[in-house]
């Protein structure tokens, strides 16, 4: 019996790998396969932090959401059981009102005016908004443009979005925004999008190059229109438990590594970007470029009414449209 145990305590010890030297580990969450730009990022900050630290801090990531679907993650991490989180705007929606402005369906004109709006101070300002609810915003990460994808028929308007019915991420304005283009929304983890298309639950969903390579989407939905209608920034969270459990070195540490990794992540995001539509477009994936946008922008007009509503979402939306 106490070989067993020795014997499987040694495993654990192995297992855990360089992080048994680390004086503390911070386990941080991704839906993302081992190989996305995300996970490579965050494990690259690791990497700057075990060195700075000489070794007292180090990240772990669980990727593939072996840490469970981000709306649950996001909670944990909340509550300090999950110690880092990286995820998209989106599901942040409905806990930290300024995160909203960002998922707005054609806010951002590019990713460089996104870039250009993120890397500032009102950047700055939405990553401090998540302070009072019990997370520290550490730095922006990309998620490229998010278009439309189903198992269908290719869209080449909005007229052929009409009645099909479409997984969106747990927020209500993306819940808006497909029922302004004439559609059906169902909020559903990302995790079920693969079954739900193909047993014919949801038509579709909508992604970005990497996101519809990476999860497979493509092979059950083969047609994918580039309506481009959401450039919505990822975001990397650290439980503010964890954070505060930490000296305030090492708390700028970790800050600082965070926002080091950034260049890493646009760098594999570009590369990344570019092999997911290689392997989509080679997959025989029906793609509709020519499409054009402005009746799509006139429809969102209903959904920024409804969210575009106090004073500093106003003055939000207003300073990121004056943004270059
Ligand atoms: C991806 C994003 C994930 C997740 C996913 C989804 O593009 O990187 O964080 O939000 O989309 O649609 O659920």
């Amino acid at each position: 019996m106490k070989l067993t145990l020795t014997a499987s305590l040694l495993a654990s010890a192995a297992f855990a790998g360089s992080a048994m030297a680390c004086e503390t580990t911070l386990r941080s969450s991704d839906t993302h396969p081992g190989d996305y730009p995300t996970v490579l990022a965050v494990e690259a900050m690791g990497d700057m932090l075990e060195e700075r630290s000489d070794g007292r801090l180090c990240i772990e990531v669980f990727h593939s959401a072996q840490l469970g679907e981000e709306k649950d993650t996001i909670e944990q991490t909340q509550f300090g059981v999950i110690d880092m989180n990286r995820v998209s705007m989106g599901p942040f929606n409905n806990i930290v009102e300024e995160t909203q402005v960002v998922s707005l369906p054609y806010i951002f004109r590019s990713v460089e005016h996104m870039h250009n709006v993120m890397d500032g101070p009102i950047g700055d300002e939405i990553l401090a908004a998540f302070e009072p609810h019990d997370l520290v915003g550490l730095a922006y990460y990309d998620g490229g443009s998010r278009s439309f994808y189903n198992s269908e028929k290719p869209i080449q308007s909005i007229d052929d979005l009409q009645g099909m019915k479409f997984r969106v991420m747990q927020s209500d304005i993306f819940v808006d925004m497909v029922g302004a283009l004439g559609a059906n929304a169902t909020p559903m983890p990302y995790g079920e999008v693969y079954s739900g298309i193909q047993t014919g639950v949801i038509d579709g969903a909508e992604n970005n190059w990497p996101s519809f390579e990476s999860s497979g989407h493509f092979e059950v939905a083969p047609y994918y229109t580039l309506d481009q209608h959401l450039i919505v920034p990822e975001v990397l969270v650290m439980s503010k438990a964890s954070f505060d459990a930490l000296s305030p070195e090492d708390q700028e540490l970790v800050r600082q590594a965070a926002k080091d990794s950034v260049p890493i992540m646009r760098e594999a995001w570009a590369e990344r970007e570019a092999q997911s539509e290689q392997q989509v477009r080679d997959a025989g994936v029906e793609i509709v470029t020519e499409i054009d946008k402005q009746p799509f922008i006139d429809a969102m007009g209903p959904v920024y009414e409804k969210y575009v509503t106090s004073d500093k979402l106003k003055s939000l939306v207003e300073r990121i449209q004056a943004t270059e």
